[in-house]
């Protein structure tokens, strides 16, 4: 259903629709770009600010489970492959917040909202990664889950998220294939290595598949983003293709994926898999998740810790704008 027809189902009494939002149904409808300066309907703004912020949020929060590995990674050359991907992600939550901003939000507020915990982040980063293995898996798994989810959020209705979510898919296919080339070391090692690998498989691979959000009869806000053309596809169909997609790389790797119900069904064309444990979802959503706690203490210990640096940008800024309006005085 397009959004025009929701709108019309929900109140028949509607008032006639002004040029602007005749305008806006058009650029949905023909799957052009909506963008900054184009007028919008409030809760269009709020949906995407919502889940803009929140994505960012997940890419700052993102960084510290692989964060924890850099100074352990087992060799130089995995410690500087680990440092450039955790830079990316940090990149990633900056182009983010950017693109937020220009829906007239301002990052303070929604650094405040990350920081207060009134914000969500993505509920994967709450797992902790107690082995090397968990780079392997994050790479394959978290960002294998991203890049399905991500994809399609390259053709949002939204010009500057889309724009945004073309340089960041590129960046995670490069991150899932060096966590998949992590595993496949792993796997081609010693009998102790092998089991590290699967061991860590088996803890990401549920939480992976939670990443795309509640099952679809779960989630409020998905039809009215499809509608808009934000979210192109539902939390289910995307799961269902990182399943199908799963499989065949789970052979290649030689681990087993931890789900007795997975199996080909012909008639859908699809892997059938089993129920996720969702109470452990909306635990962890609730803060409850085994690293909620230390994940924002450590958010704010490197916000406080950013201050000077803070002060130090405001003063340059301050200097550059008094240099600025002294040259043109003496030009004027
Ligand atoms: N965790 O109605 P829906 C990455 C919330 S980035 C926490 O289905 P929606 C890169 C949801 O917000 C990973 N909360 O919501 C990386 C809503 O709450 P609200 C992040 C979740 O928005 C890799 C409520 O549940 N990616 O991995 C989750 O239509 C490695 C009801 O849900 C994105 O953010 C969850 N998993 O669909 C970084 C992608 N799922 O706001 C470092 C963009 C749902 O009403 C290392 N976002 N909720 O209070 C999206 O595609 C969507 O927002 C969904 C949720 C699919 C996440």
């Amino acid at each position: 259903m397009t959004e025009a027809e929701l709108s019309r189902q929900r109140d028949v009494e509607q008032p006639a629709p002004t040029p602007e939002q005749l305008e806006f149904e058009r650029l949905i409808e023909t799957d052009s770009r909506v963008e900054p300066t184009d007028w919008m309907p409030e809760a269009y703004r709020k949906t995407l600010i919502r889940q803009i912020s929140q994505h960012a949020h997940s890419e700052i929060i993102g960084m510290q489970p692989e964060g924890n590995w850099i100074t352990r990674a087992p060799s130089l050359k995995r410690k500087a492959i680990l440092m450039a991907k955790v830079q990316d992600e940090a990149g990633h939550g900056l182009y983010l917040y950017s693109a937020a901003q220009t829906l007239g939000i301002s990052r303070d507020a929604m650094y405040d909202q990350l920081l207060s915990g009134t914000a969500k982040y993505s509920s994967i980063f709450n797992y902790t990664t107690p082995t090397w293995a968990d780079m392997g898996s994050i790479g394959w798994l978290v960002d294998g889950a991203a890049i399905c989810n991500q994809v399609p959020l390259c053709r949002c209705s939204y010009g500057p998220y889309g724009r945004a979510m073309v340089r960041i898919c590129k960046e995670e296919s490069f991150h899932q294939r060096q966590g998949f080339e992590i595993l496949l070391t792993l796997m081609r090692g010693t009998p102790e290595q092998q089991r590290m690998a699967q061991e860590s498989v088996n803890r990401w691979y549920a939480p992976a598949l939670m990443m795309f959000g509640p099952p679809d009869g779960e989630s409020p806000n998905s039809q009215r983003s499809m509608a808009w053309k934000i979210k192109r596809f539902s939390n289910d169909e995307l799961r269902q293709r990182f399943v199908d997609m799963l499989v065949p790389q789970a052979e290649v790797l030689g681990v087993t994926l931890p789900d007795p119900d997975i199996r080909w069904n012909e008639e859908r064309g699809h892997y059938d898999f089993g129920v996720l444990d969702w109470d452990e979802f909306y635990e962890v959503l609730a803060g409850r998740g085994q690293a909620n706690t230390v994940r924002l203490a450590n958010r704010r210990a490197a916000h406080d810790d950013g201050a000077w640096v803070r002060e130090a940008a405001r003063a340059y800024a301050a200097r550059e704008d008094a240099d600025r309006s002294t040259l043109l005085e003496r030009i004027a």
